[in-house]
């Protein structure tokens, strides 16, 4: 009995190998270009999640340059992969990528960044998902203007930080719609000054953008500050601080809602006054979820899908962050 026993565990045992190896008998790359970033640190749980629930295994990679983007690729080849997830370091590598998927016979999906052919458009025929951005942008720009409203600041006063980054397509258009949507809104078009960063968008980078334009317009008693994500108004609050502008005399609005969250979290408000939090849960779960079922059934995913956001402010973002996943 005893020894029937011992056959039947091992038996056991060799059918959930066998369950195991099989679930990753789909695997996929999820690559991204800063994953230092919280944003992407929640796509990659997000990717890890959908292959818990569906089985395939997510081969995670940070990417922060072209070389190691094609390095990549192949890397994740080698090791068994029959698509990948990326959001590129450089929206211009799109050919490359693309030829490296074909090359080693990989579907791609590109994620939050679009690709960017050689004739400067953007390369509609590989599966997209990102976001709204001209239309998130437009609410930052909505929500500075009706905070503004709240202050009793005399317009002329008032500036408008753009903290840009016109080298990537989804920034830009964030940038575009908060400037005119602000504009739309009352603000005059000569009180918007641009602070563009360099290379990356970190918030050491958007400091520096935002002390060069600090300098050139001291006369500035108030500021709104929108920029292409909470990097890059992080850093430019941080560079008001430097100045010794009070915090009730600038109001910053990010974009992505997960990299402020200590921001929001400090005892005392800052001028970050909220964010346009992003669905890192589609941009991880659902851009897995499509590979898989595209690799496992040939499901095709759409060419072009986007998401939306939703404010969150000092006030709301224990509880939308919780509903949303992103916090126990
Ligand atoms: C870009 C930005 C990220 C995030 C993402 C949706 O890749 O760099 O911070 O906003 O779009």
């Amino acid at each position: 009995m005893k020894r029937f026993r011992g056959l039947w565990h091992g038996l056991a045992a060799l059918m959930l190998f066998s369950s195991v190896a099989g679930a990753a008998d789909i695997v996929i790359g999820f690559l991204v270009k800063q994953p230092e970033e919280q944003w992407f640190q929640l796509e990659w749980k997000f990717a890890d999640m959908a292959g818990k629930d569906f089985g395939f295994e997510v081969i995670k990679i940070g990417v922060p340059d072209g070389e190691k983007t094609l390095a990549a690729i192949d890397n994740i080849a080698a090791n068994g992969a029959q698509g990948f997830v990326i959001c590129t370091p450089d929206v211009k590598l799109g050919p490359a990528i693309v030829a490296g998927a074909r090359a080693n016979n990989l579907k791609v999906l590109a994620v939050d960044d679009r690709f960017v052919g050689a004739d400067g458009k953007d390369m509609e025929s590989v599966h997209y998902l990102g976001i709204s951005a001209y239309k998130i942008g437009q609410e930052v720009g909505k929500t500075l203007m009706e905070q503004m409203a709240k202050r009793n600041w005399d317009i002329k006063d008032v500036g408008l930080c753009l903290v840009t980054f016109d080298e990537l397509p989804t920034i830009q258009d964030r940038t575009d719609g908060a400037r005119d949507m602000c504009i739309e809104m009352g603000f005059p078009e000569s009180q918007v000054y641009r602070a563009p960063v360099m290379q990356r968008m970190e918030i050491p980078t958007a400091l520096d953008a935002t002390n060069t334009l600090l300098t050139r317009y001291p006369n500035v008693k108030h500021w709104l500050i929108a920029g292409g994500n909470d990097s890059c108004v992080l850093g430019a609050v941080r560079a008001m601080e430097g100045r010794g502008i009070a915090v009730a005399d600038a109001i910053g609005v990010g974009i992505n809602g997960t990299d402020c969250v200590p921001e929001l979290e400090k005892a005392n408000p800052t001028s970050f006054y909220g964010s346009i939090l992003l669905s890192a849960r589609e941009h991880g779960y659902l851009t897995s979820e499509m590979m898989y079922k595209w690799i496992k059934d040939g499901v095709e995913p759409p060419l072009d899908t986007r998401t939306v956001g939703k404010l969150i402010t000092r006030d709301t973002f224990r509880r939308i962050l919780k509903d949303e996943g992103i916090t126990e």
